[in-house]
This record gives C-alpha cells, sequence and structure tokens, in this order.
C-alpha cells in the first residue's frame, strides 16, 4: 500500500475527514482493490452486510423538455415532435394502474421541463396518486424540475415546494445534478437550473422537512478534480441540513443523444467512483449502485465496492433505455435479493425513508409479477429460474 493511501486509511480508521487532496489521491491510485476494500471497510462500520432494496415503479408522465441537455435520449424538445409524449393526470392514472400491485411501496416520478404545462397538473398528479394509490410514497420532481417550476409559474422555491407536500409530495430524487462544475455544466446542460440553484432548491426542501436523494453524472467531460469538487460541494450541504438520504452515481449513457461520440464508462470506472464517493461522502448515510444504469453484474460487484443499496423493481425505467441500457426494464424481488445474498450480504426491504419493510408471502408473490409476459426472457428471469 502507497503512504499516502496508508494517510488516508488512519484518518478513514480515526473517523477523520477526507480532503480534496485525499479524493484526488483516491482517485488516482493505481490499486483499485485497496480504494474499493477501504470503502467497504466503511460501509461495513455503517451498515454491516445490511443491503438495502425497495418495490417501487416509475413514471415519467412527460418527456416535453425545454431543456436541451447534450446527454440526454429520453427529451423531445417540443410538443408534438415525433415521440414526445405527455399522459394526461387520467392517462397516468390507468399506466400506473395496469403495473400496480398491492404491497408496493414507492412511485418515482421524474418528468421533462414541460413549458406547455400548468402547475395545476403537477399537483393533481400528485393528488391523484395520494387518493387512488395510497400505499405509494411519492418521490417526486428533481431539482432541476422545482427550479422550471419556480421560473415558469413565478413562485419562490419555497412556495413551489409548499404547494407539492400539500398535495401529497413525500421526497424529491437526486436527479439534475450532473456536474457541478461551470465549466461542464456550460457545454453538456447550459438551459437548466445552475448549481447554485440545485443546491438551493434541496436546501428549502430540507428546511420544510423534506429528506431527497442526490447523484453525480459522470462520464462526460468531467475531470478527476471536478468530480470531486462536485461530492465535496454535497458534503457541505449535508453539513448544513442533513437532509440527503443516499447518494447516486449516474453512469453516463451514450446511446441516442448528442454525446454518442464519448465512450461510456467502463466497469472499473463504475467502482472506483462508487468507493470514492463512500469514502468523501461521510455524512451522506447510504451509497445506491443503481442496478438499471450498472447493470446488475456491476452493481452486484459495487455492492462490495462501499454500495450498500442497490434500488428497486424499478418497473418500466426510460431514461437509461432510451440511452442504451441494456439492463432488463423491472426486476421481480427474487431476483434483486439473490444478486445481494450472492454477495454474500442481506438483503433488506426498505420504503423510500429507509425504514425495514416487513411483508407477508403474499405481497412477495405479487412482487415477482412485476414483469409482464413478454419480459419472460430476460436475464433476471433466467436468474430466477435457476434460484
Ligand atoms: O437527472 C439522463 C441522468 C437522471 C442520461 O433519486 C443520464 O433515487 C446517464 O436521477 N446517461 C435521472 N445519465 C435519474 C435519476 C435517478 C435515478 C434513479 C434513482 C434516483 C433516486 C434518481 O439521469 C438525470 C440525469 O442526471 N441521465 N440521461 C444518460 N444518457
Amino acid at each position: 500500500m502507497s503512504t499516502a493511501l496508508a494517510l488516508i486509511r488512519k484518518k478513514v480508521s480515526k473517523g477523520e475527514r477526507l480532503s480534496f487532496d485525499d479524493g484526488m489521491t483516491l482517485f488516482h491510485h493505481e490499486n483499485l482493490l485497496e480504494v474499493g476494500g477501504l470503502a467497504h471497510e466503511v460501509r461495513l462500520k455503517l451498515h454491516g452486510k445490511t443491503t438495502y432494496y425497495n418495490w417501487n415503479l416509475h413514471l415519467n408522465s412527460t418527456n416535453v423538455c425545454k431543456d436541451d441537455c447534450m446527454f440526454c435520449s429520453f427529451a423531445r424538445l417540443e410538443t408534438g415532435m415525433p415521440q414526445a409524449y405527455t399522459m394526461s393526470v387520467a392517462d397516468a392514472e390507468k399506466w400506473i394502474r395496469e403495473r400496480y400491485r398491492p404491497g408496493m411501496t414507492e412511485i418515482h416520478i421524474v418528468n421533462g421541463n414541460n413549458p406547455d404545462l400548468e402547475f395545476t397538473y403537477y399537483l393533481d398528479l400528485l393528488s391523484m396518486v395520494r387518493e387512488k394509490f395510497p400505499g405509494l410514497h411519492i418521490k417526486a420532481f428533481t431539482g432541476v424540475e422545482i427550479h422550471h417550476f419556480a421560473e415558469l409559474f413565478d413562485l419562490s422555491y419555497e412556495e413551489i415546494l409548499t404547494q407539492l407536500i400539500d398535495a401529497g409530495l413525500g421526497s424529491m430524487p437526486g436527479g439534475g445534478a450532473e456536474i457541478f462544475a461551470e465549466r461542464v455544466r456550460k457545454k453538456i446542460c447550459r438551459q437548466k437550473a445552475n448549481a447554485d440553484q440545485w443546491l438551493a432548491v434541496h436546501r428549502t426542501a430540507h428546511r420544510l422537512g423534506l429528506r431527497s436523494n442526490c447523484t453525480m453524472l459522470y462520464g462526460t467531460i468531467e475531470r478527476p478534480e471536478e468530480i470531486v469538487d462536485h461530492l465535496l460541494r454535497l458534503r457541505e450541504l449535508q453539513d448544513e441540513t442533513g437532509g440527503f438520504q443516499v447518494f447516486i452515481p449516474l453512469a453516463f449513457h451514450n446511446d441516442g443523444n448528442r454525446l454518442k461520440n464519448l465512450s461510456a464508462p467502463t466497469a472499473v470506472d463504475d467502482l472506483r467512483i462508487v468507493a470514492v464517493s463512500r469514502l468523501l461522502l461521510d455524512n451522506i448515510p447510504h451509497v445506491k449502485a443503481y442496478w438499471v444504469m450498472l447493470g446488475e453484474k456491476t452493481a452486484q460487484t459495487a455492492l462490495l465496492f462501499g454500495a450498500n443499496d442497490i434500488d428497486g423493481t424499478v418497473t418500466e425505467e426510460k431514461i437509461y433505455h432510451m440511452a442504451g441500457s441494456r439492463s432488463p426494464n423491472a426486476l421481480p424481488l427474487s431476483g434483486i435479493q439473490r444478486l445481494i445474498q450472492r454477495a454474500g450480504l442481506d438483503p433488506v426491504e426498505r420504503d423510500t425513508l429507509y425504514h425495514p419493510v416487513v411483508r407477508k408471502n403474499v405481497a412477495r408473490e405479487n412482487a415477482d409479477l412485476t414483469q409482464k409476459p413478454e419480459e419472460s426472457s430476460n436475464q433476471a428471469s433466467l436468474l430466477d429460474a435457476r434460484a
């Protein structure tokens, strides 16, 4: 082990905070297994072998987005363009009803920044979910969407969030953070909320009592120092508010977008980011290896490199599948549990706010019906057949 890593190990074992330079050392350290091993030790100290997953559903009720981010394959710039869609609230209800199973605990709603919708659309969408599917916790709207609502409807973040909370919003997902560095944002996502605005939305949400998640998009044009800077800016806000629950690194997918000439990150890049994040983010309880984005195999390996959460059944993810993800569209709970167990870890189902969920067998059987018949030939089902 190099002297620099030995010093970091000493700091970690004494519970001392790591610096920007430590982050850079971890980033460049040639032995990934040593960095990963250190991150896994921290994960074991924080959570033991407990590895969380949940039973959730993703809804993207519109892909119309005025902000033309270069990495995005999901959005269509204007209503009426080929493949642009906007579900009415009634359509969204029908869409959920077709996929909902009693026992599911969460709906994750993320949309494009659609300039043609009224604020009442979002309030009605939340009220509909709360009324028709009362068992679902609503985790909805990224910091970038909240900023879009504030600009479009000429209201403060607090006014927007208060109304959304009154309509049923339970927490916020972590998307839209991308990379905070101005240099990168100017090139890949110049139109939407900037770093300070994204952070200000989350600061406001935390003050109003909402918990939220945070993310980082990596693998486009950012430099290692911009990744470390991003992580430290999240850590700084967390020192102030304590409102982030989980950090989710998001690996760039290069299909169907204007950055298609960039190579996507490799598994080694993915594992290093997970490990460095676990080590630097000493005040964010959880690190998620989002299986849709990493693929099941890398996500499973990441559970031994610092991550302690693998996300959920998901059921019809669009953002990554439109960008070339070859993961299945949903995983049954038994498939998720198996990935965790085969890594030598203990699966624990959680709700959105990380409370363990205890359920009876009947609900579990429902959970394995989350896949539609035509998806039954995918790898998740093969894993299940062998279980
Ligand atoms: O904000 C979009 C990213 C995010 C691409 O909070 C891309 O629990 C890679 O935030 N390649 C949306 N990334 C997804 C998201 C999320 C997902 C799962 C769980 C949670 C949570 C949050 O996806 C966007 C953007 O950062 N993204 N396009 C792409 N081509």
